[in-house]
């Protein structure tokens, strides 16, 4: 099979600097093409996406088709039951977000069950790092902490909490933080979201045969779906994560291959939930398994993150991080990788085969996500050293037994992660004057254009990295602040934008910002599920004032330009459903001028949502959201304000009044 792929690559004419932009990962393709290896690379060179699934003209949701539609003349035919293609894309979009919100909320709600656990007692290893934002959030969701017990609030907190997921009826409790005129505008649409459970049942249901054939009324429903994700499950994720184990403030740490140690015992922990990566902190930190390596012959133990579950840590403790999602398994062929353990989420099957290839020993841990071949140690959060230990044991093993030649590559960026939603405060505030008033005055008087927030994953299908990579550059030129989650935030990391000196890069207005806070122009918040930091942070940026009174009014973008999960089409659709406009690269999975296509990219805007759009050039990507921007500062009559003066709030509510 690997000389099968490598064949197809050869065939292919595979030009290893044509499909990445990132050094280490080319210079490790380049040794897996010499040992016949086999990467997401060469299976993407030797299957071409089918043209007609990738526009999402085809069903399969009954066994009388599949029925394939014309892209080219989408309202020729329909299918066997008389299916448009509206109704085709809209139930496969809506089942998209589906997936994707499904992902998240199992994700928060794991969180809400460790968190559940650690308030009873019955979970001893985990504690609340964080009491202080504990009491934020219960206090933000209505539940009274004056002068109470931190573990009455917390069984409070879950309670409440709880209802982000099983709600029947009513609004989830977050839906209290989101702008009232955002709410207004929901409400009067019809999608204000209950329980994320109900919210992708009642979609399942009405995208199988026969249900719901309306674009607009499953537009509706997958709305509803897709912001009981952002404002629901990955909310609950992101915040339950922090009073776990504690909320990020900026550290210096290292990313990029380079970040594996030749002479250590290197451990890699890849996936999306943080508490496996935790337990294994403790575990490589203990005297006895480091005595353990020492007796090997090793130096210490070395431990990485990859993918968000690295991001997660990366931002929160500083742990070094190897590489993004078309990196993971790239990063075996430097026979350095001890060990990996995997959890949930963006975890190829061919970790497998590289694995096997490389002699890493590769772990499955989660219940939810077994893979073939490869063994599995579950990891139960009333034992996690169980599990975490166990791992570290047989990397041990595999460093004495090494076989594989070493090749690291020697590349490393250093940056500065860690910007909560919350540090936002003080990183522009100070401790004195903590708030959002410096960001708003900042966007106001024109010396930052407006927030991007660029986020997602990498997809073969484009350049690894170099699009992420070009459409941030191309924003902090023109002033615009960014802010990024996932494997974007590592794409731009081993560009080495995520230092303060990067700000030479952007332009005047930005970089005076930056150089006056020592800062750099764009800002890593952390995971897929950390995307609701940045919906927190615009819901901050309204409530502060002066830039208008909902987050439709905010002039911000959001872009996913290397995107490939089904995650990413609920994150996308949950931002354009809290009002920011949205463009995707790669691919877009609907045929142009559709009734459907028409509705997304121009109607749920004229409804008071946001809109999507698409393009795969990074550069007219950046403009399509600079144009945005400067559409919505006009609106907000501050298009004429990029002088340098300093509003205050008697000129603020001039602006609003005029
Ligand atoms: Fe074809 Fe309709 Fe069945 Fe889909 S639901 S496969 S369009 S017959
Ligand atoms: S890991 S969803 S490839 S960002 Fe969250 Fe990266 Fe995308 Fe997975």
């Amino acid at each position: 099979m690997e000389k099968d792929a490598k064949k197809a690559a050869e065939k292919k004419g595979l030009n290893i600097r044509e499909i990445t932009a990132c050094e280490a990962t080319a210079q490790m393709l380049e040794r897996m093409e010499k040992d016949g290896a086999e990467s997401v690379f060469h299976r993407a060179a030797s299957m071409k996406p089918c043209p007609i699934g990738s526009q999402s003209a085809c069903c399969k949701n009954c066994s009388m088709g599949p029925c394939r539609l014309n892209a080219k003349d989408p309202y020729s035919k329909t299918g066997v039951c008389g299916a448009t293609i509206d109704t085709i894309q809209a139930r496969n979009f809506a089942r998209m977000v589906a997936g994707g919100a499904a992902a998240h909320t199992d994700h928060g709600m794991s969180m809400l069950d460790v968190f559940r656990e650690v308030v009873n007692g019955n979970i001893k290893e985990f504690t609340i790092k964080d009491p202080i934002k504990l009491e934020e959030v219960a206090r933000e969701i209505g539940i009274e902490t004056e002068g109470r017990e931190i573990k009455d609030i917390a069984i409070d907190l879950y309670e409440e909490l709880e209802r982000t997921y099983t709600q029947v009826e009513g609004e989830i409790p977050f839906a209290k933080r989101v702008p009232p005129k955002t709410l207004e505008t929901w409400r009067k649409n019809g999608v204000v979201p209950r329980g994320a459970m109900r919210e992708i049942m009642e979609l399942m249901h009405r995208t199988h045969i026969g249900v719901d054939q309306h674009y607009e009324n499953i537009t509706k429903q997958f709305t509803r779906t897709a912001l009981s994700d952002g404002w629901g499950g990955s909310m609950v994720a992101t915040e339950i994560s922090d009073i776990l184990y504690g909320t990020p403030t900026p550290v210096r740490a290292e990313v990029n291959m380079g970040c594996l140690k030749e002479d250590h015992v290197n451990i890699i922990i890849h996936g999306h939930e943080p508490n496996l990566f935790e337990a294994m902190l403790e575990s490589v930190n203990d005297p006895t398994l480091i005595q353990a390596a020492k007796d090997a012959g090793a130096e210490g133990i070395n431990l990485l993150g990859m993918c968000c579950s690295g991001a997660e840590m990366l931002m929160r403790h500083g742990i070094p991080h190897a590489g993004n999602f078309l990196s993971t398994e790239v990063v075996m062929a430097t026979g350095a990788v001890d060990a990996m353990g995997v959890d949930v989420q963006c975890i190829m099957q061919g970790l497998y085969k590289a694995a096997e290839c490389y002699g890493t020993k590769l772990f499955t841990t989660n219940p939810r996500a077994h893979i073939e071949g490869v063994e599995h140690i579950e990891f139960d959060e009333h034992e996690p050293r169980k599990c975490t230990d166990a791992i570290v044991e047989m990397a041990i093993v595999r460093f004495k037994n090494r076989k594989i030649p070493i090749e690291i590559p020697n590349i490393r960026n250093l940056g500065i992660h860690g910007f909560s939603h919350e540090y936002i405060n003080y990183m522009l505030g100070g401790t004195f004057r903590a708030s959002y008033v410096p960001l708003n005055d900042n966007i106001i008087n024109g010396r930052i254009r407006g927030v991007a927030g660029v986020v997602g994953c990498t997809n073969p299908r484009v350049r690894h990295d170099w699009v992420h990579v070009e459409l941030v550059k191309e924003l902090i030129k023109n002033d615009v602040l960014v802010v990024q989650t996932g494997c974007s935030q590592i794409s731009l990391a081993k560009a080495g934008l995520y230092t303060p000196e990067a700000a030479h890069l952007a332009g005047p207005g930005l970089r005076e910002v930056c150089e006056a806070v020592g800062m750099p122009p764009v800002l890593g918040v952390g995971s897929c599920v950390d995307n609701s930091r940045i919906l927190i942070a615009c819901a901050e940026m309204v409530k502060t004032g002066g830039l208008g009174e909902s987050i439709a009014d905010l002039p911000v973008a959001g872009a996913a330009p290397e995107w490939m999960s089904e995650k990413a089409i609920s994150i996308g659709h949950y931002f354009v459903g809290s009002g920011v406009y949205t463009v995707f690269g790669v691919t877009f999975p609907i045929v142009e001028e559709t009734k459907f296509h028409k509705l997304l990219f121009e109607g749920l805007e004229e409804l008071g949502f946001g809109t999507w759009d698409f393009t795969p050039d990074p550069y007219e990507m950046a403009h399509k959201m600079i144009q945005h921007i400067d559409k919505k500062r006009k609106a907000l009559g501050i298009d004429k304000a990029r002088e340098r003066v300093l509003f205050d709030m008697a000129s603020r509510r001039e602006m609003e009044a005029a």
